[in-house]
């Protein structure tokens, strides 16, 4: 067991982690997918008033330019962009080494910014341009890992970003790509809360150094844990929200941690979460959730039942639910 899933006191009050890089993640950071026209001001208000230092944005989610109109207008108030930390992703249809550059380019673009802290690939999978949902015959192709993966090293190089890493990445993957990676992936971001624990991803990266990311934490719109009785019980117990008893469990874990809200009150709500600690015997009624899923199993972007080349859910995953 990892160090931090035996001891989850020790993370209690973590406000940063440190990559292996040895820049500083800050421990949450604010989710901008599904924030829409509502992203920039999503943005301002969360590192100018509630005090976020952590952005994480994606290609994909169609918000980047409102994100960086928001962080522009967080610097103009005063925050220096060294104090920020910018997370964005590299989408599917990129997948290819002679996209990395131009995607990452376009992305600073939209941000308005000239560097960014950490650049991910978004899933290990390459969609061809304007793929359907699902992919149709022919819409999943294949992932060059390596060569991708030399190109988000190029990145690093050439300063256009400080630290890369992955998402949604099976033990079975990063095995492979350690097998080449000269800089290992500083950050692997995945979905994790007390409904998918994903043990095995946080052990095996842990023994790497790599440091994980959870992602949904609040188990998404899709499944709204903050209603689950377990965790209402013991925010009730602890004097404190759902969503802040599921943001505090991931941090406990040694995870950085990014909900998403448009709200500004829930905005704040979701970084109250130091000062104060899940006591162990609530730690791990948390830990010991029984509906064990996915909310993000990856089957309506990428699996075809009938032409493959993945055919289900199981296969994404590698088989290593
Ligand atoms: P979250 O688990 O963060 O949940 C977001 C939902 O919870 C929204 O419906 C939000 O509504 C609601 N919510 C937020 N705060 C509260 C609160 N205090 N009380 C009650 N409800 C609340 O889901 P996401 O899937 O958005 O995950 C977070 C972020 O992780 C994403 O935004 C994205 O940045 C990243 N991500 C990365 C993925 C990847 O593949 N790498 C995949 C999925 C997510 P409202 O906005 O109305 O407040
Ligand atoms: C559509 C991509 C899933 C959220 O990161
Ligand atoms: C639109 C995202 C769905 C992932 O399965």
């Amino acid at each position: 067991m990892a160090q931090e899933v035996r001891d989850p006191q020790r993370h209690a009050d973590a406000e940063y982690f440190t990559l292996l890089s040895g820049q500083k993640i800050p421990s949450v950071g604010l989710g901008t997918w599904r924030s829409g026209s509502d992203a920039a001001k999503a943005v301002c208000t969360a590192i100018v008033q509630a005090g976020y230092r952590h952005v994480d944005t994606a290609a994909e989610y169609g918000v980047q330019e409102e994100v960086g109109k928001g962080l522009k207008a967080a610097m103009q108030a005063g925050i220096a962009r060294e104090d920020l930390f910018i997370t964005s992703k590299l989408w599917c249809s990129d997948l290819a080494p002679d996209r990395v550059k131009y995607a990452v380019k376009k992305t600073l673009k939209e941000l308005q910014l000239d560097y960014l802290d950490l650049y991910l690939i978004h899933w290990p999978f390459r969609l061809k341009d304007g793929a359907h949902r699902p992919p149709e015959a022919g819409e999943v192709l294949d992932f060059d890992m390596e060569g991708v993966w030399k190109e988000m090293e190029d990145l690093v190089r050439d300063g256009l970003v400080k630290d890369i890493g992955v998402c949604n990445y099976t033990v079975t993957k990063l095995n492979r790509l350690l097998k080449s990676a000269q800089i290992i992936p500083s950050v692997c971001q995945i979905e994790m809360h007390p409904g998918w624990r994903n043990d095995k991803m946080l052990e095996a990266c842990k023994k790497y150094g790599i440091h994980v990311t959870a992602y949904s934490p609040l188990g998404s719109s899709e499944r709204n844990l903050t209603h689950d009785p377990v965790v209402t019980t013991v925010a009730n117990k602890l004097n404190k929200t759902p969503a802040q008893v599921l943001i505090k469990w991931a941090i406990q874990r040694g995870t950085s941690v990014i909900p998403k809200s448009k709200h500004e009150e829930r905005i704040k709500e979701n970084i109250q979460v130091f000062n104060w600690v899940i006591p162990e015997e609530d730690f791990q009624v948390l830990s010991t959730i029984k509906d064990q899923r996915r909310v993000l199993d990856g089957e309506v972007l990428f699996v075809n039942k009938d032409h493959g080349p993945y055919k289900s859910t199981a296969e994404l995953w590698d088989n290593e639910d």
